[in-house]
């Protein structure tokens, strides 16, 4: 028994698990499961709920313009959502680590296009991250060499044989990050879950829109603000409650 322990331990330890790097967080312990997601890869936090922008009652379609969807945010921020302020768009950052390329690639290799399969853009598309690394999805094209734009379907990229974990309203919508396209201030970044690419559009095509937070929602202290307001509210309580006495 003492002998059997120590392997049976080592092989749980190191079985994989479906979301390894996504954790749970319970914002709201009112509402039913986790309303944010701890992504321990990219040390972020993800709402849970993609389709937050319209269950918010922002926007009742979740589509929107890309300074709409800032003003979302800043909402959000304002009257600081689950006592947090910080929130954001999902970021893109040049795969090359220097500049965005824009020349259409279906193997990651430029900042446009698909990622296909595999790593993705690693860590530089964050959507890109969570969608090709951390689910395990596939793009809709066979990856084929460096500067091709051809795209031939490739098995498992379909929207039914798509992985979202624990996300809702992830599957079909076009979705902003905050990123601004240097060259072209007029444009951004979006990433499209169906087809697992992604692009730049005009700022005024109508997108939706995810809010995620740096670090871990979990370890995050509400801000000075909110926490001196509920403290001045126990206050004005007990000083009630004596005057009663
Ligand atoms: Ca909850
Ligand atoms: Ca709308």
């Amino acid at each position: 028994m003492k002998f059997a322990i120590a392997p049976l331990l080592a092989a749980a330890l190191l079985a994989p698990s479906a979301h390894a790097a996504l954790q749970g967080r319970d914002l709201d312990p009112a509402k039913a499961g986790f309303e944010a997601y701890y992504d321990t890869d990219l040390n972020i936090s993800w709402l849970t709920d993609f389709g937050y922008v319209a269950h918010s009652g922002f926007d009742a379609d979740a589509r929107l313009s890309w300074n709409d969807a800032q003003a979302w945010i800043a909402g959000l921020n304002q009257q600081h959502l689950y006592g947090l302020d910080g929130w954001r768009l999902p970021t893109v950052s040049p795969v090359n680590g220097s500049s965005f390329q824009l020349g259409s690639t279906n193997n990651g290799h430029t900042d446009v296009g698909v990622a296909a399969t595999g790593t993705g853009w690693g860590t530089a598309s964050e959507m890109g991250h969570l969608y090709y690394v951390t689910l395990g999805n596939k793009g809709l094209c066979t990856p084929t060499v460096l500067g091709s734009d051809a795209c031939s379907t490739q098995p498992g990229w379909s929207p039914t044989a798509k992985n979202f974990g624990p996300f809702t309203g992830l599957t079909t919508f076009v979705f902003w990050s905050g990123t601004t396209l240097p060259s072209q201030t007029n444009q951004a970044f979006y990433f499209y879950a169906y087809y697992g690419n992604q692009d730049v559009a005009l700022k005024t095509q109508t997108y939706s829109a995810i809010a995620v937070r740096d670090g871990d929602v979990a370890a995050a202290v509400p801000e000075p603000g909110a926490a001196a307001l509920m403290l001045g509210g126990l206050a004005g309580l007990g000083l009630r409650a004596r005057r009663r006495r």
